[in-house]
């Protein structure tokens, strides 16, 4: 399968500066930890320099011709974010800092809001951090319960359980990642999403490690909120989305107070602006917000399609590889199919953080640790993994060194 635009790897790869630099004295960068931050083509490094020198204003504000570009070229962004991600309006499309703030923006307003003594949230084992620690902290203060679905041995969700769940108890939301930064599971979110309204309940999901790797249509999934961060998808940190159906959004109250989400105040009280701006307090990420835009722009041009094929076949040549390497224990599906392009793993019982070390001094970067999901790495019994990650840009040869540097790991290490 070719990618929409015709250009081979080279090509794509010569977009990204940094992958042109050496890593160590002589030893060439091979980048395998996108699933913690994605490299910036140049598309996206020209765009944002480009509004800074030519572009930069205040948005939302200026009567003035530098203003009106600058909300020209924010709000253009938005519009090319709500395309990627089929969202119905513009005014769905609510600009955060990233995936977490996301999240948070939903337990505090509609949570807070809606949560009372008795309701139940349904969560999972297998989340991110920043898909728990907010729920467990609004929990704490209105006193709702949170449950959190099992992971069964391949890496899947109880979905049994799931159904139990939510035919005995009060769910009124289910919070759950579409795609583990860890396990690299695809959990079945349409048919949740189905089972979670014929039950009366909400959905939110997690879309950090699936939106830059897999066509994610919001409208086919019927989601209620779904988050995402720009720097996991080429963009730059410092931006994420949240998208919300509209009526939802519309219902919920503002979570921070300040310029541009107002519609009128007064001392003795203040009106909130329309959608999306009641939740964009303050003067927003400008540039980040930008260079998501020319990030979209960038994926759509090689087509999701495309970046999803790539990646699968790149996941599975690795997981063939991977296994061949004693002593290494892969954890999550062992299907690529089954799997986002990240694999977590132990080598023998050394600690990943050495392997890592050792990795990255054959000029190869992964990630060691917990990887913000420490109660999954309970569940998995180990305190922490080492995981590689795969993006549009990584090579079967980046994989072949890999191998081959878990090979010197076991040699050096025993
Ligand atoms: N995971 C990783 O190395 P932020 O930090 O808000 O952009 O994204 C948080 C987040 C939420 N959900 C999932 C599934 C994620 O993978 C992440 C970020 C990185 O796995 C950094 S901890």
């Amino acid at each position: 399968m070719t990618n929409r635009s015709g250009r081979d790897l080279a090509e794509i790869r010569a977009d990204f500066p940094i992958l042109a630099e050496e890593h160590h004295d002589g030893v060439p960068l091979v980048f395998l930890d996108s699933a913690a931050s994605s490299q910036k083509p140049q598309a996206v490094i020209g765009a944002i320099a480009d509004y800074y020198r030519h572009t930069h204003a205040n948005v939302h504000r200026g009567i003035h011709k530098l203003s009106e570009a600058a909300t020209a070229a924010f709000e253009d962004a938005r519009r090319k974010v709500r395309r990627f991600i089929n969202a119905e309006s513009r005014r769905e499309i609510i600009f955060t800092r990233n995936t977490t703030e996301s999240i948070n923006l939903v337990a505090q307003s509609w949570g807070r809001s809606q949560l009372k003594p008795g309701d139940v949230v349904i969560s999972t084992v297998l989340e991110h951090h920043s898909n728990i620690v907010p729920w467990q902290i609004l929990a704490e203060e209105i006193g709702f319960t949170l449950r959190f679905l099992p992971v069964r041995e391949q890496g899947q969700l109880d979905l049994a359980e799931y159904e139990r769940i939510l035919r005995e108890e009060r769910v009124r939301l289910v919070t759950v990642a579409h795609v583990s930064n860890v396990l690299g599971t695809v959990n079945p979110i349409a048919a949740m999403a189905e089972k979670a309204h014929d039950s009366g309940a909400l959905i939110l999901v997690d879309g950090a490690q699936s939106v830059p790797h897999m066509p994610v249509d919001v409208r086919a999934l019927d989601v209620d909120f779904y988050a995402f961060s720009g720097h996991k998808m080429l963009g730059p940190t410092g931006v994420g989305v949240l998208y919300g159906k509209r009526d939802l959004l519309q219902a919920m109250p503002p979570w921070m107070g300040g310029g541009d989400m107002i519609s009128h105040v007064s001392l003795d009280g203040s009106s909130w602006n329309e959608l999306p701006y009641k939740f964009e307090a303050g003067t927003p990420a400008i540039a980040p917000v930008i260079g998501l835009g020319a990030a979209v722009q960038y994926l759509q041009e090689l087509g999701m399609e495309w970046v999803h094929a790539y990646e699968q076949q790149l996941t599975a040549y690795a997981l063939e590889r991977l296994s061949e390497v004693p002593q290494l224990e892969l954890f999550g599906p062992s299907a690529a199919k089954e799997k986002g392009g990240v694999a977590a793993f132990r080598l023998a019982d050394h600690h990943p953080h050495d392997v890592a070390q050792l990795l990255d001094a054959q000029g190869i970067a992964v990630r060691a640790g917990h990887h913000c999901a420490q109660p999954l790495h309970h569940h998995l019994g180990v305190p922490s993994t080492t995981r590689a990650s795969f993006y549009i840009y990584n090579t079967e040869e980046e994989i072949d060194a890999l191998v081959a540097g878990l090979y010197e790991t076991l040699r050096i290490l025993g």
